[in-house]
């Protein structure tokens, strides 16, 4: 069944309708719409696929989801269950209070603030915080942790409410959202509206050449609308008076860019740097992600035959973390329950519940090594330290994990 989405006839940034596809992935569930096992019904798959625009290099999806469709009352998501995101955030809040110089004179914004996961480190250093988030899940437990969230969708209409109630921000914490709205220009022009006159815009994006050296397909959903280079950010960002000044490639999810703008230009010598590699490489033209799709192709293609071989010899195979991406590297290889037991995950608001189209149920981490399944597909590869720190004692008894990007292989 196909559910109600909308296809963009332009780019989701300039408008231009120069727009050359990079990918298709075909009908797909949406990532995060986790299933009831008692539900009936079928799931709604809802065509994907990905585009590449000429004028302003900015790579996104046409098919847009209704986003109160994708961040609903169901949505589960809670950032606080790695703690690899929240050692990265502590020293985001760290680093962000040391350059602004914030107190308790001051206001932390962050939109998307889920779970609380980051502003509790602004509220712990005494920095007043206001939180906003659509899910009501993360919201309200953002809340009992103490942190003022407002609900609903940030842009340019709650900008505006914001600053009749007086709110300028100091500081505006934008971390893995901006690639998640469907209208961008209306989205950073109410962070320029927000934003004092002298502060400062930390954004977080998965970063679009690390996902194409990377081979990260399955990062691809209907939740990330756009995927960014440096070049398209700061197209986007100029349009709205705020100027890339500064950016740190980091490695979190596979690859990130934090991208710091102010409403006066003064760009550091990082900036022009990266911008310069992306030059060198041709990240500012289709040429660079025309051949993106044949290597994706080759990642299904071995690892369905990695884990066939593996079924073949007698081997039992689970999977590791109910993440978004992993609803996508399901669903696109096809491996699913008849080659998976079942898929284990931290987030108890996932467990009980099966992934998206293949229907693989969602168990706590224990099961591991009470089943002791041979091998383990890690889904959350981005974590995938953190999770086989975890599991030692599983790895112990001879368990073995499968990582999927950028090349199927075993490990240890
Ligand atoms: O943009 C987004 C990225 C940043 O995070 C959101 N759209 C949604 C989400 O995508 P994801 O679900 O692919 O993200 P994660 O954070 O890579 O998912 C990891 C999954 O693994 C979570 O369900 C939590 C779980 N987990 C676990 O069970 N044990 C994670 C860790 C670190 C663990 O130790």
């Amino acid at each position: 069944m196909i559910g109600q989405y909308t296809v963009i006839d332009g780019c989701r940034s300039c408008g231009s309708t120069d727009l050359s596809e990079v990918l298709d992935l075909g009908a797909m569930p949406l990532a995060d719409a986790l299933v009831d096992p008692t539900a009936e019904g079928e799931e709604p798959h809802f065509p994907l696929s990905v585009w590449f625009c000429s004028d302003c290099t900015l790579v996104q999806i046409r098919e847009s989801v209704p986003p109160e469709v994708l961040f609903g009352a169901d949505y589960p998501y809670y950032s606080s269950f790695s703690d690899a995101l929240l050692d990265h955030s502590r020293s985001n809040v760290t680093d962000l209070i040391a350059r602004c110089g914030l107190d308790e004179s001051s206001l932390a914004v962050e939109i998307a603030s889920n779970d609380g996961y980051l502003l509790q480190y602004f509220r712990d250093a005494g920095v007043p915080v206001l939180g906003i988030d659509p899910a009501p899940g993360p919201a309200e437990a953002a809340r009992r942790r103490g942190i003022p969230t407002r609900g609903g969708f940030f842009g340019t209409e709650l900008a505006r409410t914001l600053v009749e109630e007086g709110v300028a921000a100091d500081v505006v914490v934008a971390n893995n959202v901006l690639a998640h709205v469907p209208d961008q220009n209306d989205f950073v022009s109410g962070i320029a509206t927000v934003l004092a006159n002298d502060g400062l815009v930390s954004v977080e994006v998965p970063y679009v050449v690390d996902l194409v050296d990377g081979v990260e397909f399955d990062t691809i959903y209907h939740e990330h609308q756009c995927y960014f280079s440096v070049e398209s950010a700061r197209r986007l960002f100029e349009r709205h008076g705020l100027f890339l000044n500064d950016l740190e490639r980091l490695s979190i999810h596979g690859g990130t860019l934090r991208l710091r703008f102010q409403k006066n230009r003064l760009p550091s010598d990082a900036v022009e740097m990266v911008l310069a590699e992306e030059r060198a490489r041709g990240a500012h033209s289709f040429a660079f992600y025309a051949d993106f799709g044949h290597r994706v192709e080759g990642v299904r293609r071995d690892l369905t035959a990695l884990v066939d071989g593996l079924k073949s010899d007698g081997a039992t195979v689970a999977a590791y973390g109910a993440a978004a991406k992993g609803a996508t590297l399901l669903n696109y290889t096809g491996i699913g329950t008849d080659r998976l037991d079942f898929v284990v995950d931290r987030n108890h608001h996932k467990q009980g519940r099966l992934m998206p189209g293949v229907g693989l149920r969602i168990e706590a981490p224990n099961r591991l090594t009470e089943t002791m399944p041979d091998y383990v597909l890690m889904l959350a590869w981005n974590f995938a330290d953190e999770i086989m720190a975890q599991q030692q004692a599983y790895l112990a008894a001879g368990g073995r994990f499968i990582l999927p990007v950028p090349s199927p292989r075993i490990v240890p």
